[in-house]
């Protein structure tokens, strides 16, 4: 399919190592997808759910111990350990080179290896960067012909150059204890094995648009972000686009997607989404940020979506989708999660693929869930019904508002706004959340994730600081920054927030905030909203009061963080920007 001699060596030496049966080359036509899906249906691989009720939609289950990205198995390549930073884990590339050589040597025999070449961005665009991954499960090969524009016109698009970003993943034996996630920045390379699931073998993801593109945007100045990007419509049609950074299962893809309130819609306020993930964002020649979402799909968390929470996202899933690690109902041959309706499939199986009894399900205990509280949906952004018109525009669209947020139970008041950029960035630099499903690992424990980026900053955090304050030089016209907390909770640990839905009445302030047409109440954290500017018209339960505890900032609280925020500032060592030692530092003086 191509002639491209820096392509064709790769595959070459790629496919010495693994020495798979056949190489097929993914064309990205319907007949040969359709194909590949009855292949894996003949193995198992994959379930063909009922095509009346799912028209086009498919089940997999991965291995139960491959169920979650795995940041203690990631690592970032660079020849200096420094320029990986104290925050990723590093390996030397020869070492890592080596050592996973070992584990790729004869992995596809018996196995066809896959070559994908995919493009992240709309091809032909400037923000559009490609790659080529070389699989050995049709499982990726099916995800990334939804997660990104894949197929034979992305090689003609890619031509004769060297310039692509390789991938190799693996299989292997699904082995926990030699899983590596390695990315070599240097080398525009990313090598996976050992896993079968989601952010660790889809590269075009999390190991593409975040940790090789965030290396490449610090080298050409522009930044790869973990946010999401939606547009608000007023009532005269005018659309501000806002981005916003939460971590991982936090509410990105609910923003995103979200149905305004009654009383916004009965106005003509509508939300329109360009991404649930993901922002590339450069500076444009009008002097304003400019963000496109460089995938093609959405990878969204299952459990918790419904006709309420995110109606948009349940009407994205009912065509054209993979689910993974979700119920099976067996009765009509088609899906259930905790949290999708009142109706558990009596006839079913778990995220396991072990008959389930729905009646043994408790809410407190998750090892008795049907589905994982990790399990996603793979759909087409094309078939959500709130997707922006500039969804493929090559522009992309500009940005009047960053958001930060994450979830803590007190700490972080619902919503407020930084003092400029560089206060900005310095919010984004302490963020907090408490862990969730979608990594490896504990759940529930406060750690900092810096713009949401923790695990996805494929370069030294302090540097990552540094290039976020850089930028914010070169926009003569930056958007403004904000932090958001839906997840406050009460004393018995309910959420106050009723969130979903009604967060666009504080997406209606910020905004507000950004054409100052609102007054504000200046903190020692930032300004915060004045209790009336929250519109609870039509809210149930919620009063001025209530907004009043939301927003207030709970200095002893704040205090006590100021530990934890140097505790990590130390851990992300000597890069970290004086800035932001300087705004640490005037946050402590307010604070008092
Ligand atoms: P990734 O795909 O992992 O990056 O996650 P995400 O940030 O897109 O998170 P998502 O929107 O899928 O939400 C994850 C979980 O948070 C789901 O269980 C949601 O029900 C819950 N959630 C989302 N928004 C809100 C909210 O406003 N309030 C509350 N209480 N929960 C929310
Ligand atoms: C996340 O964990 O932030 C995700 C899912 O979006 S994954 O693709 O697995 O990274
Ligand atoms: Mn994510």
């Amino acid at each position: 399919m191509t002639k491209n001699k820096y392509i064709l060596n790769w595959i070459d030496e790629m496919a010495a190592m693994t020495q798979p049966d056949k190489i097929v080359w993914i064309d990205g036509s319907d007949e040969q997808t359709e194909a590949l899906r009855e292949e894996a249906c003949s193995t198992g691989e994959i379930i063909k759910l009922n095509q009346d009720l799912l028209p086009n939609c498919y089940l997999h289950r991965t291995a139960v111990n491959d169920v979650a990205r795995v940041e203690g198995r990631t690592f970032i390549c660079t020849s200096k350990k420094e320029d990986a930073g104290n925050i990723n884990n590093w390996m030397a590339p020869a070492e890592c080179y080596e050592k996973l050589s070992k584990l790729y040597r004869g992995a596809m025999k018996g196995r066809t290896m896959y070559v994908i070449p995919y493009s992240m961005g709309q091809v032909g665009s400037s923000f559009a960067k490609y790659g080529i991954e070389l699989t050995d499960s049709i499982y990726v090969v099916l995800n990334m012909l939804i997660m990104t524009r894949a197929g034979a016109h992305v090689l003609e698009a890619m031509g004769d150059s060297p310039d692509f970003i390789k991938g190799l993943h693996a299989k292997a034996d699904i082995d926990e204890e030699n899983r590596y996630i390695c990315h070599f920045p240097e080398d525009n390379t990313i090598w996976s094995v050992n896993s079968g699931y989601g952010g660790n073998v889809l590269l075009g993801k999390k190991c593409f648009a975040l940790r090789i593109a965030s290396y490449l945007g610090r080298k050409e100045g522009w930044m790869a972000e973990h946010m999401l990007i939606l547009g608000l419509q007023n009532p005269k049609g005018e659309i501000k686009y806002i981005s916003a950074a939460f971590p991982s299962a936090c509410g990105k893809t609910n923003l995103a997607m979200l149905i305004p309130p009654e009383i916004y819609q009965k106005q003509g306020y509508k939300v329109w989404c360009v991404g649930d993930d993901i922002a590339w964002l450069r500076v444009g020649e009008d002097g304003r940020l400019w963000a496109v979402n460089p995938e093609n799909g959405f990878f969204g968390v299952a459990p918790g979506t419904n006709d309420k929470s995110n109606p948009n996202a349940l009407e994205t899933t009912k065509r054209d989708t993979i689910f993974t690690n979700v119920v099976h109902d067996l009765d009509n041959n088609t899906v259930w999660w905790e949290g999708l309706d009142n109706n558990p499939p009596a006839n079913a199986i778990d995220w396991k693929g072990n008959p389930w009894d729905y009646k043994k399900f408790d809410k407190k205990d998750k090892s008795t869930c049907g589905a994982h509280p990790n399990s996603r949906f793979t759909s087409l952004a094309k078939n959500c019904p709130c997707i922006s018109d500039k969804f493929d525009d090559p522009k992309g669209v500009p940005i009047s508002a960053i958001i930060f947020g994450g979830r803590r139970a007190k700490t972080a008041p619902l919503v407020y706004q930084s003092f400029g950029w560089q206060h900005g960035t310095f919010v984004g630099s302490i963020m907090a959340s408490e862990t969730t499903a979608a990594a490896a690992g504990a759940v529930g424990v406060v750690r900092r994730d810096p713009m949401a980026m923790r695990p996805f900053v494929g370069y030294d955090m302090g540097d990552y600081w540094a290039h976020w304050l850089a930028m914010g030089k070169t926009i003569p016209n930056a958007p403004k920054i904000f932090h958001v907390n839906w997840f406050r909770t009460d004393d018995e640990g309910h959420f106050i927030w009723p969130g979903f839905g009604d967060n666009m009445r504080v997406l209606m302030w910020i905004l507000d905030r950004c054409e100052d047409k609102v007054d504000a109440v200046e903190t020692a954290i930032g300004y915060v909203p004045k209790a009336e500017d929250i519109n609870i018209e039509g809210l149930e339960g919620i009063t001025l009061d209530t907004i009043r505890e939301l927003v207030s900032v709970d200095v002893e609280s704040w205090k006590e963080d100021i530990a934890n925020i140097k505790e990590f500032y130390n851990l992300v060592g000597e890069r970290v920007p004086a800035e932001l030692k300087e705004e640490l530092a005037a946050l402590e003086a307010r604070l008092g």
